[in-house]
């Protein structure tokens, strides 16, 4: 099909070139010519780029509009959970109002070894920039349907979490443009520090800017011989740019896919438009084919040590940090006088000792 259609695009083109001897500028003519085979290579090319990629869409594993199989029941191919809510355009995990917890997961566990994880969503609130929150969280782990205070879901979750982060609950933070896009990989006894937005254990994220957005948002996930990596489009201009890249990232399979979300004191609407799961497919030598053949049986990270970051307590303000300079050269100077006083008795003492 694809060969047929390809020869009537070189006829067409060929018959075209022809038809022009009867223009005079030889250069210009074959210019053109040049031009719009190129035109036609491209535009082919780019339709087969589409082809390929929706040919391995996975719909056991996607959740994309109209949303049928999504629900209540045990039935259902994904699984709603608290305060999400199904509409005509997503999947409404919290709306903007405090202390909701909303979630949606998958019922088929993953058993597609390279793959690529497709995500829009939406973010969108009254609430004034930093005042709005917490957050929405993408998930491939073995637990599933569980709630707690990781976004709504449960800590000390075993495999990969991908948070976007909108609110900077520690000051040490401020550091970061939020919202925060992460990544974190649990392994059942590794937690998640709401406190210091999980950056003790992050593997590795960005800034984006992709709360009340005007562009559409979306997040890539990609997961292929241990290496994982993450990009963001965020900015309306179709491209996807790096946020974080992880090697020696080994994933059980098996998990389950799901997105969670939360709000507390602060809240925003949490929209879920849709996760497309693409099979990649990806060659192998021999030794990649017998790394591959260890069994994993829980998440790791190669070199887990260069992520580690130092989270000291949280530190001395600009008004404490005046208040300990001021009464340090306060003691000091009382210190200096002292010992001067100390300094002159003992001289006094010893000149009387020698008359
Ligand atoms: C999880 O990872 C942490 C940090 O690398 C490690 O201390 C802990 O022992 C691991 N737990 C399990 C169950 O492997
Ligand atoms: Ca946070």
């Amino acid at each position: 099909m694809v060969a047929a259609v390809t020869v009537t695009n070189l006829d067409r083109f060929r018959s075209f070139c022809f038809l022009w001897p009867m223009f005079r500028f030889k250069n210009i003519r074959e210019l053109t010519c040049l031009f719009v085979a190129a035109c036609v290579l491209v535009s082919r090319s780019a339709a087969d780029g589409q082809d390929f990629v929706e040919d391995f869409m996975k719909r056991e594993y996607s959740l994309v509009k109209p949303y049928r199989g999504l629900g209540f029941s045990t039935s259902s191919q994904w699984h709603l959970m608290g305060t999400a809510m199904i509409t005509p355009d997503h999947v409404r995990l919290t709306p903007d109002l405090q202390s909701r917890q909303g979630a949606v997961w998958s019922r088929m566990p993953l058993l597609v070894r390279d793959w690529e994880l497709q995500v829009q969503f939406k973010i969108h609130g009254l609430g004034k920039k930093n005042l709005n929150g917490d957050g929405m969280a993408f998930w491939l782990t073995k637990e599933r349907m569980q709630n707690g205070p990781v976004f709504g879901n449960m800590n000390q979750f075993t495999g990969l979490g991908i948070f976007v982060d909108t609110y900077p609950n520690s000051e040490h933070s401020l550091d970061r443009m939020f919202p925060y896009v992460s990544v974190m990989l649990g392994n059942g006894s590794l937690s998640y520090d709401q406190e210091y937005d999980g950056r003790p254990t992050d593997l590795g994220g960005c800034s984006a800017a992709i709360r009340n957005s005007i562009y559409d948002t979306f997040l890539l996930v990609r997961y292929s011989k241990n290496r994982l990596t993450l990009r963001v489009d965020v900015d309306g201009k179709q491209e996807w740019k790096d946020c974080a890249d992880i090697t020696g990232l080994r994933l059980p399979s098996g998990y389950f896919f799901g997105a969670s979300s939360a709000t507390g004191d602060l809240s925003d609407n949490h929209d879920l438009i849709s996760m497309k799961l693409f099979q990649l497919t990806v060659e192998r030598t021999p030794e990649e084919e017998e790394d591959d053949k260890e069994e994993v049986t829980i998440p790791t990270v190669d070199n887990m040590e260069q992520f580690q970051v130092e989270v000291q307590e949280e530190g001395m303000s600009g008004v404490q940090y005046f208040i300990t300079i001021v009464f340090s050269i306060v003691g000091l100077g009382v210190l200096s006088v002292v010992a001067l006083s100390v300094y002159g008795r003992w001289k006094e003492n010893r000149r009387k000792r020698f008359y």
